[in-house]
Order: structure tokens, then sequence, then C-alpha cells
């Protein structure tokens, strides 16, 4: 857990805006630092239902992406962007320690972006997809995906209110990742292997990895992509198209 890793989120900010820090002590490695775990925790998941409870009465689908870090879910979003913005309207939050480059390569597909920087944090929380949220104000009926600081381990113990949550692998990573990592591929509801273009040339077993993934995750749907050839893409559209129906607001 971040707090016994040392990286609880101290210090992050959102671009544009005054940081806002998370109010809570750093504890001594002894017994109370469960207690503050579980305090985080359970704060974390009353924001992430308030979100939910947003997002619910506005119809809005809110796709929490996460990987580890290069497995491409800039690329991927770039792509999906400029194939289904603005028909389906779009928005996008992104989380990184450092930098705005991946909200300046979003921009630049002229969808609404805003940077959050979790600084020595390894994930993003719900306060600050709140917070994000106030800032960007989604449209009724929108997809608002967010993409989570690369880590496959954090992530995973915090709620963001998503409607669903999206775990990308690459071919390069290992087809062994869903043993090494399986809370995060426990947690999450659909699978996207990525850079299958490189299938070729490395040793990773599609097959394999999804056998993995069944035997430590609920996941039924698993899409083989590549976000630069543009193969497979049309899987995930389809999939997200029908995610967005189900969720249209019935106002
Ligand atoms: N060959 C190939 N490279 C990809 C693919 N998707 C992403 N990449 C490359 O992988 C690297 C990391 O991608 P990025 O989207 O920044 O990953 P992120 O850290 O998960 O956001 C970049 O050099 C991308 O060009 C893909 O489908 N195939
Ligand atoms: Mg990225």
């Amino acid at each position: 857990m971040c707090i016994t890793c040392g990286c609880n989120g101290d210090g992050h900010h959102l671009h544009g805006q005054e940081p806002h820090t998370h109010h809570h002590e750093h504890t001594a490695r002894d017994g109370r630092v469960i207690t503050l775990e579980q305090d985080i925790l359970q704060k974390n998941q009353l924001l992430a239902e308030r979100n939910r409870g947003f997002f619910e009465a506005r119809g809005i689908t809110a796709l929490n992406l996460v990987s580890s870090p290069g497995s491409g879910k800039t690329t991927l979003l770039e792509r999906t962007l400029a194939d289904l913005h603005p028909d389906t309207p779009c928005f996008v939050i992104e989380g990184d320690q450092q930098t705005s480059c991946d909200a300046d390569r979003i921009r630049a597909t002229g969808v609404p972006v805003v940077q959050i920087n979790t600084g020595k944090g390894c994930h993003l929380d719900a306060e600050m997809v709140n917070a994000s949220v106030k800032h960007l104000k989604p449209t009724q009926d929108a997809l608002l995906f967010i993409e989570n600081v690369g880590n496959l381990v954090c992530p995973a113990m915090f709620d963001l209110g998503e409607s669903a949550r999206v775990i990308i692998i690459s071919v390069t990573e290992g087809d062994d990742k869903p043993l090494k990592y399986p809370d995060m591929f426990h947690s999450a509801d659909i699978c996207l292997i990525n850079k299958i273009d490189l299938l070729p040339y490395v040793n990773f077993h599609v097959d394999k990895m999804i056998e993995y993934a069944r035997q430590v995750s609920h996941i039924d749907t698993f899409i083989q992509v590549s976000a630069t050839t543009g193969q497979g893409m049309d899987e995930w559209y389809s999939w997200l198209k029908e995610k967005a129906g189900a969720a249209v607001s019935l106002e």
C-alpha cells in the first residue's frame, strides 16, 4: 500500500489550480499504519460513491485506464478520441507524477483535458477526480477517460467512482503479469492487449496471458489491439458504445 511504500500522494496538484494535499498524518511503521490505511480507503470510498452518483445522474461513462508505464494508454486514448470525438463527446483526466506531456498530447486532439500531477503519489484517488471533474465539467452522456498513473499496484485499491476499469497490458511486458499483479486484474472489468503489431517479435502468448487473467479475475472481455496501426480498435469502440448506451441518463 502507498503508505508503507512512502508514496502516499502528498504534494499532488492539479495544473492550473491551487495545490491540494491529503490531510492525514504520516504515521510510523507501527500498528497505527493499518488504521490510517483503512481511514484513507474508507474516505476514498465515500468520495468515489459521490463521483459515481454524479456520473450516473448525468449518464456519463467514466473509464479508469490502468496499466504499467509505457503500455500505451495515451496512444490508445489519442486514437480513440480522434475516432470518436466529437460525435461522442469525450473528456479526459490525465494522471502522472510529473509533467503535462500527456495532457498536451490529448489537448492536440481538441478534447477537453485536465492534468493531475500526483508528485510522489503513485495513483489517482477519488478526491483528485472529484476536483478535476469540477474543473472539466463533462457534459451529459459523455465519455470520461481517466488515465491513471502508470503502476499495476496502488491504483487497484482506489475506486475513483468509475463506471468501468480498463486494464491495458502490452505484449512487450510478458504474459505472466496477471499472476504477478493479481489485485489489479481482479479489480478490472475489461482487458485490452495492446501492441499486437509487435507479437511476431516478442515472446508473448496471448492465450496464456488470458488464461492467467481468468485465474485471478472476473474479466470476460479481452480485446487485442494496436493503438498505432488501429487493428482491433473497432471492437473496443463497440464495447465503449454499448457501455455508454447503458449509462445514458433517463432525463
Ligand atoms: N508498436 C507499438 N507501439 C505502441 C503502441 N501503443 C503505444 N506504443 C508506443 O509505446 C510507447 C508508450 O506509449 P504511451 O502511450 O506513452 O504509454 P503510456 O505510458 O501507457 O501512456 C510509445 O513509444 C508509443 O508510441 C502499439 O500499439 N504498438
Ligand atoms: Mg501516458
